[in-house]
């Protein structure tokens, strides 16, 4: 895409009061309205939209949005458009990894084609054991995976490897680290962050705004509020859930049935994987689980 004299293409940081916020490949940033064709279709942009503008005033960096380029994504918890990764964050303490909610990240994150990648924070409240353990349920499937500790410093270069030139939503429950990892990896703007028993105690957030933040290397970053429950894709058949599971990918063409479930079915190679200790029982315990969550709500249909 080449952009024309007296324009500027870029990324919707963040919208507000009308005006769209986007930073440009100089790393400049624009007040941007909308042309009255947009306007009057009610046509709104998202943080993380890619847009073409014509630049009105080069000194006070106004420009008006001419066009926006196809999305390659869409997440709506929060709004963001074109993100390439969600780091889904659980703290190794205080509060406990809930696992459970892990695996359901997992697929929601897939399923709207981004790719997970896994960070255990507070990794200076546990045993290192604790940390490799979880390293070793989740290597198979081939996620990225990180152990950091904000407090010590631990694990925040690899993270910043990891979000080099793409958007980035920092996803977990309340209270795991996000916004203080955040505060680690960009300058932009200082998040609140806050004690989890206080929060939780009142029951509120303190992140709210989807807006991206820029990082030193390159990368766009959007924090998220902490959430404790997520459901499922709705339209999720239960032969799709392993879809989700690339750690499973290895043995299902091993299974006797090319339908297996590998729930109950003879000659199953996941089954035989997990008795083989080669696949973690805990996870597969929660895949039975989220199974058969599945296919209760098929019954509903
Ligand atoms: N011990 C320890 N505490 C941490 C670490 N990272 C963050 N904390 C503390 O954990 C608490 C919660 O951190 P936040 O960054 O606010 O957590 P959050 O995930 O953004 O929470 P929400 O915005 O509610 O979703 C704060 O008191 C932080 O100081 C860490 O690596 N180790
Ligand atoms: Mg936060
Ligand atoms: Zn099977």
């Amino acid at each position: 895409m080449s952009v024309k004299q007296g324009q500027i293409e870029g990324i919707v940081m963040k919208a507000y009061s009308g005006f769209y916020y986007v930073l440009d490949e100089k790393q400049q940033l624009w007040e941007c309205s909308l042309r009255g064709k947009y306007r009057l279709k009610g046509q709104s942009f998202l943080p993380g939209d890619r847009v073409i503008g014509t630049v009105i005033d080069e000194v006070a960096r106004k420009a008006v949005i001419e066009e926006v380029l196809p999305r390659h994504t869409i997440i709506d918890r929060p709004l963001v458009a074109n993100v390439d990764q969600v780091i889904i964050v659980m703290a190794l303490a205080n509060p406990e990894p809930d696992l459970h909610l892990l695996d359901r990240m997992i697929i929601m994150v897939q399923s709207h084609k981004v790719s997970p990648a896994l960070c255990f924070n507070k990794a200076d409240l546990v045993e290192e054991q604790a940390a490799l353990s979880l390293q070793k349920c989740y290597a198979p499937t081939g996620f990225p995976f990180l152990i950091t500790s904000t407090v010590q410093g631990l694990g925040i270069a690899r993270l910043k490897e990891l979000l080099k030139g793409k958007i980035t939503v920092f996803a977990g429950p309340s209270g795991v680290g996000k916004s203080s990892l955040l505060n680690l990896l960009q300058e932009e703007q200082q998040l609140q962050t806050g004690e989890v028993s206080v929060k939780l105690a009142r029951g509120r957030h303190t992140t709210r705004h989807a807006q991206l933040l820029a990082n030193s290397e390159g990368g766009l970053l959007v924090d998220t509020p902490g959430f404790s429950r997520l459901n499922l894709p709705e339209e999720l058949r239960r032969e799709e859930v392993t879809n989700y599971y690339p750690d499973y990918g290895e043995y299902a063409p091993k299974c006797r049935f090319r339908s297996c479930l590998h729930r109950a079915e003879p000659d199953c190679a996941v089954q035989q994987a997990v008795e083989k200790g080669l696949l973690d029982k805990g996870r597969y315990q929660r895949y039975l689980d989220i199974l058969t969550e599945v296919m209760e709500a098929e019954r509903r249909y």
